[in-house]
């Protein structure tokens, strides 16, 4: 071999074994094809029903898939239960609204699994799956979900706060925080897109629209639609003494996943402080206009995102296991 393409071997060997081969390159569309080549009919039939008897599960499983990978990565770690010994990520404060419903899609999902094909499907593939399967039901785009993430070894409420952000974070927190993993803002504008369907409770917008410059003469927001402002502090007037009062995140079509979102926040009729404020942000504001004008742009940007979202900080090999159960570790499961 010549010495400059000997040069070149050997510096991408050293390469190699220093970053080693991505986690994502390891994950594969047929993972389950010998192993359990029903697990896609079997999910989907789990996730329909359950829509269907529960229509707030899509959007909460949404969620919870998003706080599941943006802390110690995709790895079904938010759904393990706290013990005597740990308190779990999903009992950190942020968790508190967590919904239900959204961890019972996927024990039930889990559960029908373990009949068929023991030990097999991951509790982080089966969020994965069940994450696309309740967008696409929604109206959302179909994308395609690589397989093969092992289950968390861990969950640490701890970990929790420094990775996900509040609705009262500025806007360069939350580029930051997505460019630490490695999302653009362009990606960050496409996945806030998920508050196109859901909920929020009042008490996370509260400081917009009562009180809102602290005794002085203004009573809400005023990036806000007056009108929507007004609506809110009417549905929320009792919140303090009911604090599971929520509101839709999109007034216009709640329940559809659409870019109408995108267009709410161009009329000020944004939520949450950080949704209206993407509007404003002279980073974040072209993608907005661009997603409000065209769905496609969206929905295309949206998949890619979610493909990327759903490979990060996945853990392969020995790095993980396939837990029995979602919500305990093997070991400590008799
Ligand atoms: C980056 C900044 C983000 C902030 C500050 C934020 C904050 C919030 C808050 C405060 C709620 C209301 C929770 C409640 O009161 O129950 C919420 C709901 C929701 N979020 Fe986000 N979020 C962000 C990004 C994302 C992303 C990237 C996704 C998904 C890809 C997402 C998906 C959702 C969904 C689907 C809901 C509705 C949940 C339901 O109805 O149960 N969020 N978010
Ligand atoms: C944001 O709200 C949280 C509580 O929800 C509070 O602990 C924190 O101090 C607030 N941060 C800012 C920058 O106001
Ligand atoms: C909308 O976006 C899609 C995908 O990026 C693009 O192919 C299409 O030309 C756009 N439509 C318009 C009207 O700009
Ligand atoms: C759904 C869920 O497990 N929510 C938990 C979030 O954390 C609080 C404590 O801060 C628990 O009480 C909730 O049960």
């Amino acid at each position: 071999m010549a010495p400059r393409l000997l040069q070149l071997f050997f510096s991408l060997c050293l390469l190699f074994l220093l970053r080693g081969p991505s986690a994502s390159a390891k994950l594969t569309l047929d993972y389950y094809k010998t192993s359990c080549p029903r697990v896609h009919e079997i999910i989907s039939d789990i996730v329909t029903t359950k829509q269907i008897n529960s229509p707030t599960t899509a959007a909460g499983t949404l969620r919870l898939f998003f706080h599941d990978c943006f802390v110690s990565g995709c790895d079904a770690s938010v759904l393990i239960s706290t013990n005597h010994f740990n308190v779990a990520e999903r009992d950190a404060d942020i968790n508190l609204s967590l919904p239900g419903d959204a961890f019972d899609v996927i024990i039930r999902s889990k559960t029908a699994l373990e009949l068929q094909c023991p030990g097999v499907v991951s509790c982080a593939d089966i969020l994965a799956i069940a994450t696309r399967d309740l967008v696409s039901m929604l109206g959302g785009p179909f994308y395609p979900v690589r397989l093969g993430r092992k289950d968390s070894l861990a969950s640490s409420a701890a970990s929790v706060e420094p990775n996900l952000a509040r609705p009262n974070a500025s806007i360069d927190k939350i580029i930051s925080l997505f460019a630490s993993k490695g999302f653009t803002v362009r990606e960050f504008v496409a996945l806030s897109g998920a508050h196109t369907v859901g909920f929020s409770h009042c008490q996370e917008y509260s400081d917009r629209i009562f009180n809102f410059n602290k005794g002085g003469h203004l009573a809400f927001d005023p990036t806000m639609n007056p009108k929507f402002a007004e609506a809110l502090q009417k549905a929320c007037a009792n919140y303090l003494k009911d604090p599971t009062i929520a509101t839709f995140n999109d007034i216009m079509t709640p329940g559809k996943f659409d870019n109408l979102y995108y267009q709410n926040l161009l009329k000020g009729l944004g939520l949450l402080a950080t949704d209206q404020k993407m509007a404003a942000d002279p980073r974040t504001a072209p993608f907005v206009r661009l997603y409000a004008a065209n769905e496609t742009a969206f929905f295309e940007d949206f998949s890619h995102a979610m493909q990327k979202l759903s490979h990060y900080g996945v853990k392969t090999g020995r790095k993980g296991e396939v837990r029995r159960r979602c919500d305990v570790f093997n070991n400590l499961s008799a």
